[in-house]
């Protein structure tokens, strides 16, 4: 695919993780990785390294194809902006956890350091013709800060995670001020036209912005906004499913499942993703169904993350405490409900286990898209394919319409999901499959990446003044 020969693509995010495509990464790395490719460029952003002192030397690298710049942060800006503000402050309240989002000021001020550092380390490495994309909620303040240093071109900016509704989001101080550095960009893009609807009502009702069809107007700046949800690379996704990797732990976990059916949950170890909620709705489900108790079991792979942070500690000892209470509860010689285990594997192990997986569970409480769903789905067998059950509250909701959808705060509904699934005929397995794969061969990363870069690349809405 041809992508605008003659500009450079500048994508700016927190962590860079190009050319490790094999390693147990976010969905976004998995992502940016396949568009950098394409295009060309620099991927720009934190080393994950330490310094005692903040000096802006960049790290020039080139890895799968991508060339990458990076800077080391000091301890004091990854406590204050990444664990602090980016993980203890927006993270929960974007997720509609305000009782787990923490308020202090340190960590605003560590945010904004480090994005004038980040800023003022790229804004050399820009040319005249570049457009940049910054990525996520990292680095709202991002753009603002490149505009403040003479920085003239296109700039985009995506949000992977969802928009809070707009009373949530009037509890974090100084939410205005935060929303309004959004307006340095061009183009702002959301993962469901729900999140972009929940932006529009809080510029306008909080800040007095206008609404312009796809144009949101505050004071002389006007930003297009665009609901762009982000895909999978469907087809190396469904080759890595048939690769030697994959087979080998298709039957590996087939043997070991001794005839059983296998439901399989792969999550970052997080509270957003509703993994408790699926334990007790499991759980409901072996009560309710004593029959049909021996008959499965749930494999949930869950690496930790973000372990510096105390709310991932305690949800990762509640899911230990829960997982061994349902297996010590219901457990017996020849059978154990639930294999929880904590580590990440390789993509095409992962697409193996998919695949040997009657039915998948992704049940986020909130999740702005959710990409395993999507390699659920590319890893199926088109003759005997699984079934996926969804929260309605992952923005991949809004494509996914062969999913069975469920409520994940209802252990009932999520137990009655099970029993739906694993009653499904196959023709009705087969129907539902197939719509849900031609959304995901048709609306694949390349068709995110070629949404969001086509009005990126497009001239400024007209009567627009440089920010
Ligand atoms: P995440 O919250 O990280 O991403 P998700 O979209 O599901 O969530 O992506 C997770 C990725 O990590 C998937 O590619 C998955 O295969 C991989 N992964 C998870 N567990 C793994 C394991 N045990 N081993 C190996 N790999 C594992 C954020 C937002 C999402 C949004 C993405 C992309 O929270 O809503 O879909 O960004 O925009």
């Amino acid at each position: 695919m041809e992508f605008h020969p003659l500009s450079r693509l500048i994508v700016i995010s927190n962590r860079v993780s190009a050319g490790n495509s094999n390693g147990a990464q976010g969905g976004l790395a998995v992502a940016l990785t396949s568009a950098l490719r394409e295009m060309g460029g620099i991927w720009f952003g934190w080393s994950g390294e330490l310094t005692e002192e903040f000096s802006g030397q960049v790290n020039l690298d080139r890895k799968g194809g991508v060339t990458t710049a990076t800077v080391d942060l000091e301890e004091q800006d990854v406590e204050e902006y990444y664990n602090g503000y980016a993980n203890r402050t927006l993270w929960p309240l974007f997720h509609y956890r305000i009782d787990l989002a923490e308020y202090e000021r340190d960590f605003a001020g560590g945010y904004r350091r480090a994005n004038e550092r980040f800023a003022e380390t790229v804004r050399p490495l820009i040319e005249r013709d570049d457009v940049v994309w910054v990525q996520d909620y990292h680095m709202f303040p991002l753009g603002e800060e490149l505009r403040r240093r003479g920085c003239r071109n296109r700039m985009g900016f995506f949000l992977h995670i969802p928009w809070p509704p707009r009373r949530l989001l009037g509890t974090l101080p100084g939410a205005n001020r935060l929303v309004e550095t959004l307006f340095a960009y061009d183009v702002i893009g959301f993962q469901t036209a729900e999140w972009l609807e929940a932006f529009c009502d809080f510029v306008r009702e909080e800040m007095g912005a206008r609404i312009e069809g796809d144009v949101v107007v505050l004071g002389k700046r006007r930003v297009r906004l665009l609901d762009c949800p982000i895909g999978i690379d469907a087809r190396e996704f469904a080759g890595l499913a048939a690769s030697p990797a994959a087979r080998l732990a298709f039957r590996q976990m087939r043997d070991s499942a001794v005839g059983r059916e296998m439901i399989v949950g792969v999550d970052r170890l997080d509270y957003s993703k509703g993994l408790e909620e699926r334990f007790l709705g499991y759980e409901r489900f072996l009560t309710e169904h004593p029959e049909e108790r021996k008959e499965v079991f749930l494999l949930q792979i869950a690496p930790p993350s973000r372990a510096a942070v105390e709310s991932y500690q305690r949800i990762r000892s509640t899911l230990e405490g829960l997982s061994g209470r349902i297996n010590g509860a219901h457990a017996d010689l020849d059978w154990v409900p639930i294999r929880y285990v904590n580590q990440g594997y390789p993509r095409d192990v992962l697409a193996g286990v998919y695949r040997a997986a009657r039915i998948g569970l992704v049940t986020p409480l909130r999740d702005g898209m959710n990409l395993v769903a999507k390699e659920y789905v590319a890893a199926q067998d088109p003759e005997d394919p699984g079934v996926l059950i969804l929260s309605r509250f992952a923005g991949a909701a809004s494509q996914l319409e062969g999913a069975v959808l469920v409520n994940p705060y209802s252990a009932e509904e999520m137990s009655d999901a099970i029993m739906q699934a694993l009653r499904m005929p196959l023709s009705e397995r087969i129907e539902r499959w197939r719509r849900m794969m031609d959304n995901v061969e048709q609306q694949d990363v390349m068709w995110w990446l070629k949404r969001f870069t086509d009005v990126l690349f497009e001239e400024a809405p007209a009567g627009n003044v440089p920010a």
